[in-house]
């Protein structure tokens, strides 16, 4: 039998993943808190455990046959090296724009901004983020953080936010609101470009399998 490695990410999309995995009985054996590197129930299966920014470049260059990984991560990282077959629509929100309720910049989409400087937006997506503002030909300052977007703002680093919403409690929370959806975001199944000439049966069944759980959802 043809083995198969899928890439999975620990925190949201593992919780939103292993009750799928379970039902189709490839769920983890063995402690997915401390292994890398981790069989599955299927002994043609197993888990490699990193960092979700990190599942593209393990899928693209061939060290998983396929991952899963969210949108945002993926449309950050440039999806053209890799197939995208499959949303599995999990681990659900939204890339939306943010700033602090009542501030200058509290206003409607688009309105031109009377700064004389750049307005600089804070985020963990510098390139969704340039290629948004590019398409409507507005020049930002971006700042690159790796996390807690929501302080930049408070704290004068930034005027804007581009992060994830998805229930908005943490933005409410920080006294921030949301002016913009920039796009919607899902899980989504990608697979290695030669991984799916090499291993064609195997991924159709697998990819079969987990899109008779999505049908059934
Ligand atoms: O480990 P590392 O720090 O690199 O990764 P990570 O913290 O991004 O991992 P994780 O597990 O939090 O996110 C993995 C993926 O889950 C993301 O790439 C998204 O595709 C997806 N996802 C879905 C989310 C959320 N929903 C979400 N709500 N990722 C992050 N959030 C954040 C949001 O930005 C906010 O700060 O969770 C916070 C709570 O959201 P609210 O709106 O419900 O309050
Ligand atoms: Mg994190």
């Amino acid at each position: 039998m043809t083995s198969l490695t899928l890439a999975l990410s620990k925190g949201r999309i593992l919780e939103d993943c292993l009750p799928m995995l379970d039902r189709l009985g490839l769920a983890p054996a063995g402690d997915i808190d401390r292994l890398l590197r981790v069989p599955s129930r299927d002994p043609n299966l197993h888990f490699l455990i990193i960092r979700p920014t990190d599942v593209p470049t393990y899928v693209e260059h061939g060290a998983a046959d396929l991952g899963i990984v969210g949108k945002d991560v993926l449309m950050e990282h440039g999806g053209e090296a890799l197939y995208e077959p499959m949303d599995l629509d999990i681990a659900k929100c939204r890339l939306s724009i943010a700033v602090v309720k009542g501030s200058p910049f509290d206003r409607p989409p688009g309105t031109p901004t009377t700064l004389r400087r750049r307005v600089r937006v804070a985020t963990k997506y510098p390139e969704i983020t340039r290629r948004f503002f590019a398409a409507r030909g507005e020049q930002v300052e971006i700042i690159k953080l790796y996390g807690s977007m929501e302080l930049a703002p408070l704290v004068g680093l930034a005027d804007l936010i581009v992060d994830l919403v998805a229930t908005g409690n943490t933005l409410k929370a920080n006294g921030l609101v949301e002016t913009e959806i920039i796009c919607q975001v899902s899980s989504r199944v990608v697979v290695n470009k030669a991984s799916m000439k090499m291993k064609h049966a195997a991924l159709r069944d697998l990819l079969a399998r987990l899109q008779t759980l999505r049908a059934a959802a």
